[in-house]
């Protein structure tokens, strides 16, 4: 079938849509492949910076429904690339960007517009690209035919309604990493504080309803971080047993309302590639049983250290689409180099990650520190990626990179002040009963079963409930 070249219509220009972004570039070409009934406008505004830039879409469908889209367009200069897309599945090829709808928002009626972006990089110029396509039909502005009945104007249907409960992921819902933030199910960011277990091999007993229910109410917390050895008697020894343990205590965070984040705790050794067939293995059964579930995160390996951050790299390429295949929605969080610092631990730092990101849409950056161990020069490496890279703080410890001594009230002080600010989410390491200064309980506390008041608090544990247990703020729209 041949397509008709249609005559150019007077079209429509989308200045409602873009009356209130005045650097905003609005595609308005000739119609050249228009079916009938088909059309479509869209916006494209940046914030660019030396090197880099964060580029906003809005995109309305002028035609008829539709219930999945593919947005087109070109950048203009050879030396622009897509870093990391979010609402969309993004894929650069040559100097020809797509993005592909998500399951909640491809379905876009007529007149009805979502929003999404990209972070990218650039040398040469950074020009706007000024022609898109939706569905293959070039964007025009306006209509093949021009509408007879005005655009609706009630809200567009990808904004969920408000929430119905008060707990964490009632709130929030599903979420998903918009820019370079941890973003809510209303597209707001959001910072999640909350508590890591210790080896889940020696500390079952830690985590049963009643310690759940303790850390949910008394402590506050959002998170729940399922810290699963792999080696040490974890995992290897018995991945079914493992493997069910983490799934039933993602049923007890959800049934209180907290986030899960699944630890795939690598440690020793140190390459995450030597254990690459467990967690494929691993995160298929993982993902595909809490594939409908919204409050889980897959955090791929927890301490990657001696090794490059191309065999991260190449390590979380090969697991992240075993998890995608299954939950295509959910957060995936990839480990640093040096022990999850950003590489600093080993003399390197966060450009190698810049400059050779994961291939991978919706996902964060590991970064871990230990207070009374780490100070100024990390703070100011992950203050400085924070405007560069989505952080995500999977542990962290108020004591020495040990686990153990005295809490260090100074640093640990500055180190949560600056995750607040820079709303950065984080699990402390550990709430579990362990014989070191890390661990928020007492001795005994777990075999005594009662989790809250204050003779069950080690100074880490009392610190720690007082930090998380201020309101959280929730944006709900
Ligand atoms: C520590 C535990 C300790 C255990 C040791 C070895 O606190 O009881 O004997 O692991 O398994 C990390 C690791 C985390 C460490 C923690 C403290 O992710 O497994 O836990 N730490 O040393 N990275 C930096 C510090």
């Amino acid at each position: 079938m041949f397509s008709i070249p249609r005559p150019s219509r007077r079209h429509l220009l989308v200045g409602g849509a873009v009356g209130a972004l005045a650097l905003a570039t609005t595609a308005v070409l000739p119609s050249t492949n228009a079916m009938a009934a088909t059309g479509c406008a869209v916006t494209y505004t940046t914030n660019s910076w030396p090197g880099g830039f964060t580029a906003n879409l809005t995109v309305t469908n002028l035609g008829d429904p539709v219930s999945n889209w593919t947005l087109g367009f070109t950048f203009p200069d050879g030396g622009q690339r897509l870093v990391q897309g979010w609402s969309a599945t993004w894929q650069q090829s040559g100097s020809a960007v797509t993005g592909r709808s998500l399951d909640y928002n491809g379905s876009l009626g007529t007149g009805a517009s979502t929003t999404v972006g990209f972070n990218g990089s650039w040398t040469g110029s950074n020009p706007n690209p000024t022609s898109f396509t939706l569905n293959g039909t070039v964007c025009t502005g306006g209509t093949g035919t021009p509408p007879t009945t005005p655009p609706p104007t009630t809200p567009p249907p990808t904004t969920p309604p408000p929430p119905t409960g008060t707990t964490p992921v009632a709130i929030n819902g599903q979420l998903r990493v918009c820019g370079l933030n941890l973003c809510n199910q209303y597209g707001r960011p959001i910072q999640l504080r909350g508590m890591s277990t210790h080896g889940l091999q020696w500390f079952a007993n830690c985590y049963t309803d009643t310690s759940l229910s303790a850390l949910a109410d008394d402590w506050q917390a959002d998170l729940l971080r399922i810290s699963m050895y792999v080696q040490e008697k974890g995992y290897e020894t018995n991945p079914t047993a493992f493997t069910n343990q983490v799934n039933t205590l993602v049923d007890k965070a959800e049934a209180r309302g907290m986030y899960a984040l699944i630890d795939f705790h690598t440690l020793t050794p140190g390459d995450p590639m030597y254990n690459l067939d467990r967690a494929k293995t691993f995160f298929a059964n993982v993902s595909a049983r809490n594939a409908a579930k919204k409050n889980v995160i897959y955090e791929i390996t927890n301490e990657p250290n001696g090794v490059s951050w191309s065999t991260i790299r190449s390590y979380a390429e090969q697991v992240i689409p075993v998890i995608r295949a299954n939950d295509p929605d959910a957060v995936v969080i990839v480990g640093t180099r040096g022990w999850s610092s950003l590489g600093v631990s080993e003399g390197g730092n966060s450009d190698e990650i810049v400059n050779n990101p994961v291939r991978a849409e919706n996902i964060m950056y590991t970064f871990h520190f230990y207070a009374a161990s780490h100070k100024d020069n990390y703070r100011n490496e992950v203050q400085r990626a924070a405007s560069r890279l989505p952080l995500f703080v999977t542990e962290f410890g108020t004591v020495t990179y040990t686990g153990d001594g005295a809490v260090d009230t100074a640093s640990s002080n500055a180190w949560l002040d600056l995750l607040d600010r820079l709303k950065i989410s984080y699990a402390n390491w550990t709430f579990s009963d362990a014989a070191e200064g890390s661990a928020a309980l007492r001795p005994g506390t777990c075999a005594a079963g009662t989790f809250t008041g204050p003779s069950v608090l080690t100074e880490s544990g009392a610190y720690m409930r007082n930090r998380i247990r201020t309101p959280d703020n929730f944006p709900t729209s």
